[in-house]
């Protein structure tokens, strides 16, 4: 049954409300799309680090609409906790920083990379290594969530080893 079929018939029978609650909860994925996606991502790709470590998650987004739109949220089935995160210094030293929204411009480019925005990846519930793909589910103000896939690469990838940055201040951002 294809998808609008599916959801005319969710509402024209309520009574099986509590089934159709369940196929969802079953497949959420396939559902979680929103009706107005307006950013395209690319050279997504997460920075591993062995024994379980903290790994950075960078890509470039743009934003193909007329208005900003702001990153909000990620999450992963590969990790337990999935943060928003910035590197900027201050007073002189390196902090990571948790961020709320990552603004995309209309019509331009938001790139998070080592020394900036990142996903900081937390706690990873299976073993991950260079040369797989992890998923990541990106939501945004507009209220639409995309999936992307994630190239793992090694440590010794481009750009200065993210490790380095943790230890160092955190704290939240106002
Ligand atoms: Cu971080």
């Amino acid at each position: 049954m294809n998808r609008a079929r599916f959801a005319y018939a969710l509402s024209r029978r309520a009574c099986v409300g509590l089934l159709l609650g369940a196929a969802f909860a079953v497949s959420p994925a396939a559902f979680a799309a929103g009706p107005s996606t307006q950013v395209r991502v690319s050279d997504a790709w997460i920075r591993w680090l062995p024994a379980g470590l903290p790994a950075g998650g960078y890509m470039r987004l743009h934003n193909d609409g007329a208005h900003m739109v702001a990153l909000i949220g990620a999450s992963s089935p590969d990790y337990g906790e999935v943060m928003l995160h910035r590197s900027e210094m201050k007073n002189g030293t390196m902090q990571m920083l948790p961020v709320r929204k990552a603004e995309i411009p209309a019509h331009g480019d938001l790139v998070f990379q080592p020394g900036g925005y990142h996903i900081m990846l937390m706690h990873p519930r299976q073993a991950v290594s260079p040369g797989q793909q992890v998923p990541i589910t990106l939501e945004f103000s507009d209220g639409s969530r995309i999936e992307v896939p994630f190239a793992v690469r090694k440590p010794d990838a481009s750009g200065a080893p993210h490790g380095d940055m943790h230890g160092m201040g955190m704290q939240p951002r106002s």
